[in-house]
């Protein structure tokens, strides 16, 4: 996926008039657009059509999907419907559940990205132990797209291993969650970036910063 500038925008806002508002101060500087549980079940599933055809831009759908094959089948159908151009599906799941997640994104010819390791404290007791081995099974499946976190430089590092220079990592974190965005690129392709922009009262001064501060 092309990520202009290399940052996309969690739209974790709780309505769709905030979403509006956030987006027209920064969609100069962006393309591509986080909208995940806050904002769809705030204002439903038509908020992801909303948004991408106000800004003419790419919307990754961060679902975090995670059930059985079937269930995800449906849950990725109705994201592709909705209009998202990627999904985010949890890896330690297994291999049958994120196929399920392939297979409907190649009916709608869009993208999936597998989540290996998240960014908070916790992750490190049930998810880091398993995260490489989910990067594996995703080089196995043939997957181009992992999430990885920037709060974890020697994690992102150790996952960017696996995956290769080939594949295309994206990372939050950064910012509130004491990510750098420089450090993050050294082994991501593209910076997850939500409150510090959206909840800041200047959101363009602080993307254009951003952008400022990236070695692109
Ligand atoms: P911000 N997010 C995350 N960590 O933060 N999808 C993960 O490991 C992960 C995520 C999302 O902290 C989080 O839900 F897999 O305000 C939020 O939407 O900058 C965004 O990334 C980070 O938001």
């Amino acid at each position: 996926m092309e990520i202009k500038n290399k940052i996309i925008l969690a739209m974790d806002l709780l309505t769709i008039d905030g979403a509006l508002e956030v987006g027209n101060s920064v969609i100069n500087y962006l393309d591509t657009i986080k909208i995940g549980y806050p904002l769809a079940l705030a204002e439903g599933l038509p908020s992801i059509g909303l948004v991408k055809d106000r800004f003419d831009c790419k919307i990754i759908a961060d679902f975090k999907v995670a059930d059985i094959p079937e269930t995800n089948k449906k849950i990725a159908d109705l994201t592709f419907k909705a209009g998202a151009d990627a999904i985010i599906v949890h890896g330690f799941v297994g291999p049958d559940s994120v196929k399920a997640c392939v297979d409907s994104a190649e009916e709608f010819g869009t993208e999936v990205f597998l989540l290996t390791e998240m960014s908070h404290p916790g992750a490190s007791r049930f998810l880091q132990p398993a995260a490489e081995d989910i990067a594996v099974m995703g080089m196995e499946m043939g997957l181009k797209n992992y999430v990885a976190p920037s709060t974890k430089p020697d994690r992102l590092k150790k996952i960017r291993e696996v995956v290769g220079k080939d594949s295309f990592i994206i990372s939050p974190g950064v910012g509130v969650q004491g990510g750098d965005p420089n450090q993050t690129l050294e082994f991501a392709d593209a910076i997850i970036v939500g409150r510090s922009i959206y909840s800041s009262e200047y959101p363009e001064e602080v993307v254009k910063s951003i952008v400022d501060s990236i070695k692109l």
